[in-house]
């Protein structure tokens, strides 16, 4: 798993850990010359302003003896940690638990919701999936494909359909089958979308209808490649609906994996899952020590040597 992990967010380590590797061999404090490059190279990362001011702040105020690379995970992890909070199912006796997924065009909604079905499963949980993307031709076949291959069954109408009447059916069919959790697809949005933003708003309300708490989960997908933009997305849809968790997809796929730390600093969302990968099982519960260790590991845990000695 961990190195499943290591091997996904290569790219970032790799642009961010080598120059930082650089940075730090040979010395044991960093000069002004030397913070600068470090925050130059957190920002080229996307780590974000405030979070990269952290984390160079920490690292001018170390005690002599503490290697800045320690340094730079400690206040790193510090970062990530309050957003590890793992998803947890809560049995309801008034029916299932729903999730409603959302996100901009191509974020990673439809296969991240495969993705956790599949986990939710093996984690003895029964599943179903509301296929609420009636707008795009593919969608419904899409989802319908991914409950054919993991066994779930698809709650689905046809393209064009009304999507809160799809998720208010979806909840009904849960509730008499007695399923444990329901997670519901939706459209890629644009937060100025106003009509698609209101039909978010609907499906709320109807949803509202089968359990006055639900949804339970509102998660937020966002595509790790789109860097400070994820940032950005994030604070626009958390403007129009209420946001519970986010899931940062595409962290493979990128150098710019480094925006975990800036979404994490600014919206402070549980984060409940990572993306490294296409596949069912190409998806990780997010743990921030872990994470920072597959980024830094390789070169926080060795002594950094002294230039001068
Ligand atoms: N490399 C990689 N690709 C991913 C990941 N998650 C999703 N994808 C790919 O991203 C593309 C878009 O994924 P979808 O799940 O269809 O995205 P969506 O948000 O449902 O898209 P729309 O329904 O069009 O809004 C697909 O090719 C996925 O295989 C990931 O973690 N890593
Ligand atoms: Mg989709």
């Amino acid at each position: 798993m961990f190195s499943r992990l290591k091997a996904g967010i290569a790219r970032t380590r790799d642009s961010l850990v080598n120059g930082v590797q650089r940075l730090f061999t040979g010395r044991t404090r960093l000069d002004a010359a030397a913070l600068d490059t470090l925050e130059t190279l957190l920002l080229s990362a996307d780590v974000g302003v405030n979070a990269t001011a952290r984390i160079v702040e920490k690292v001018r105020r170390i005690p002599a003896n503490q290697p800045p690379a320690e340094a730079v995970q400690e206040e790193m992890t510090a970062i990530l940690a309050p957003c590890e909070q793992p998803f947890e199912y809560k049995a309801r006796d008034d029916g299932p638990f729903i999730i409603l997924v959302v996100g901009v065009n191509g974020a990673g909604k439809t296969t991240t919701i495969a993705k956790i079905a599949r986990r939710l499963k093996g984690e003895g949980r029964s599943v179903m999936l509301a296929a609420g993307d009636t707008f795009r031709a593919a969608a419904v076949d899409q989802l319908k494909r991914w409950g054919e291959r993991l066994d779930i069954p698809v709650i689905s109408q046809g393209t064009g359909a009304d999507t809160a009447s799809v998720i208010f059916d979806a909840c009904a069919a849960a509730k008499a089958r007695k399923v444990d959790v329901l997670i519901a697809d939706t459209a890629g949005r644009l937060h100025t979308q106003d009509n698609l933003m209101a039909e978010l708003a609907k499906v709320r309300r109807v949803v509202g209808k089968h359990q006055a708490d639900a949804p339970h989960e509102t998660l937020l997908v966002l595509d790790a490649t789109m860097g400070q933009n994820a940032l950005n997305q994030a604070q626009e849809f958390m403007g129009q609906v209420a946001v519970t968790a986010l899931c940062l997809t595409k962290l493979d796929g990128t150098a710019k994996g480094g925006v975990i730390f800036a979404l994490a600093e600014r919206l402070r969302l549980p984060i409940r899952y990572i993306g490294i990968g296409e596949k069912a099982d190409d998806l990780q519960v997010f743990n921030a020590r872990e994470f920072t260790r597959a980024l830094l590991g390789d070169f926080a845990g060795s002594k950094v040597e002294d230039s001068e000695s």
